[in-house]
């Protein structure tokens, strides 16, 4: 069962692969390169095609600005099947994008560091994986660089978002209470995503106006990053996003070490990384929800909302033992129903809550992923044992898609597997969770 279940997520993998060297995540939704899908379908082609792995990484890291910055989409190639395109997002206007490709002008949770450290695990090791490493760790501390050098909200080592894109978890309510505080335009565009997937599982088309003004204010200052922070409406802090620097940073140092690199980044990434875990945890932490919450910096407050990005930190290992135990709890007494999958993307206890809407509801493999390895990390074994499984159980149930109905006995649907299907993250990471590497 085991080997069949890996088979079918190989060629899931083999089908998206591209010949251009990159992996799109679903045909038709997702066509083009996305930066934190590269980093886990990487891991899973370790597993049986090393030059694969190798090859997205590379491809994604020739995309690079000259400042260090590593966009969310590349665009390698023509497509009509994705809104907004290469023309909508114009990233050409920061003197610094790079002059090989397309992309945008926003980026996504920083997985390349920690993805370096699990490719030369999965490699046991190997000579060859570690010159890869060594070949490339250059370039994902300078993305680390930019963070710390561009987008350090008031020097305290978090790093913000400007945009929900970038944040990987598009359209979670955690970005609700930020819409009301703005008024878009009515953009006139014709949609893609959903000609691909059921409306009903996607953000509406307001919500979509709010994403491409974001865009636009971006754009009004050439995607300089101090005028974006002074002026959008949206800058955050995001629990998720800064638990992957930190988690990332950890590996950069370890790989530093392991090659005998440079004292001096090894210095730089210690010196932001103390500053990082401090004010993750005085910041973003709050005792009161038992969770690590979302702090928008615009409006100067934390989200009270609790979505599974409130648990990421346990990944990047910053929690105290008591922090972890609680958020733990936190994580059992809302989202661990014994008639729930764990973990879904959003508060199943909360009125905004919504079993099939992409981030406001559904479970993510790649979030049980990190998940999984978080609470690996603190010993909390059975809960660790209990998202693996459950994360098996729902691919194996419904096949490889992009999310899943966190409801066992879901009464109104057949299907409990929504969005893209043959989903390039969910199949990688199926494949590292079943081969069961430490
Ligand atoms: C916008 C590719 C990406 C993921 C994101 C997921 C979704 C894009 C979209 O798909 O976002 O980046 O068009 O909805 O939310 O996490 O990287 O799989």
């Amino acid at each position: 069962m085991k080997e069949q279940l890996i088979h079918k997520a190989i060629e899931v993998l083999e089908n998206n692969f591209q010949k251009e060297g990159f992996t799109i995540p679903s045909k038709g939704l997702y066509p083009f390169q996305w930066k934190w899908d590269s980093g886990f379908i990487a891991i899973g082609f370790a597993h049986y095609d090393v030059k694969k792995a190798k090859k997205e990484i590379e491809t994604l890291l020739d995309a690079q600005w000259e400042n260090g910055f590593i966009p969310h989409i590349i665009f390698h190639t023509e497509s009509d099947t994705y809104f907004p395109g290469p023309d909508f997002h114009q990233s050409e206007l920061h003197p610094k994008s790079s002059k090989k490709y397309r992309s945008t002008g926003m980026t996504q949770p920083p997985v390349t560091g920690f993805i370096l450290e699990r490719l030369l695990q999965i490699s046991e090791e190997s000579d060859d994986m570690l010159d890869f490493v060594k070949e490339n760790i250059d370039k994902v501390f300078e993305n680390h660089r930019y963070f710390y050098e561009n987008r350090n909200w008031q020097d305290q080592g978090l790093v913000y978002i400007y945009h929900n894109w970038e944040s990987g978890t598009d359209n979670s309510p955690m970005w609700d209470d930020i819409w009301s505080t703005m008024d878009p335009p009515e953009y006139t565009f014709e949609r893609r995503d959903t000609t691909h997937v059921d409306p009903a599982q996607r953000p509406s088309k307001r919500e979509y106006d709010h994403y491409l003004y974001l865009i636009d204010i971006a754009k009004k200052y050439n995607y300089d990053d101090s005028k974006i922070a002074e002026h959008s409406p949206f800058v955050v802090l995001d629990p998720l996003f800064n638990a992957v620097l930190i988690r990332s940073n950890e590996a950069l140092i370890k790989l530093y070490k392991q090659i005998d690199g440079s004292n001096e980044k090894i210095a730089y990434l210690q010196s932001m990384q103390e500053k990082s875990i401090q004010s993750l945890n005085s910041k973003l932490f709050n005792p009161e929800l038992g969770a690590y919450l979302h702090f928008d910096a615009r409006n100067n407050r934390q989200i009270p909302y609790v979505s599974s990005s409130s648990f990421a930190p346990l990944f990047s290992g910053a929690p105290s033992k008591q922090q972890a135990d609680i958020v733990v709890k936190t994580m059992l007494h809302k989202f661990g129903d014994a008639d729930r999958y764990l973990c879904a993307s959003f508060d199943p206890t909360h009125e905004k809550f919504n079993p099939r809407k992409y981030w406001r509801g559904p479970v993510w493999i790649n979030l049980n992923w990190m998940l999984y390895h978080g609470l690996k990390r603190y010993g909390y074994n059975e809960v660790a044992d209990r998202i693996k499984k459950d994360s098996v159980d729902l691919i194996e149930n419904n096949g490889f898609f992009e999310y899943f109905d966190s409801r066992k006995n879901n009464p109104d649907a057949e299907k409990n597997g929504y969005g893209g299907d043959n989903f390039s993250w969910s199949a990688a990471l199926l494949i590292d969770l079943l081969k069961d590497k430490p």
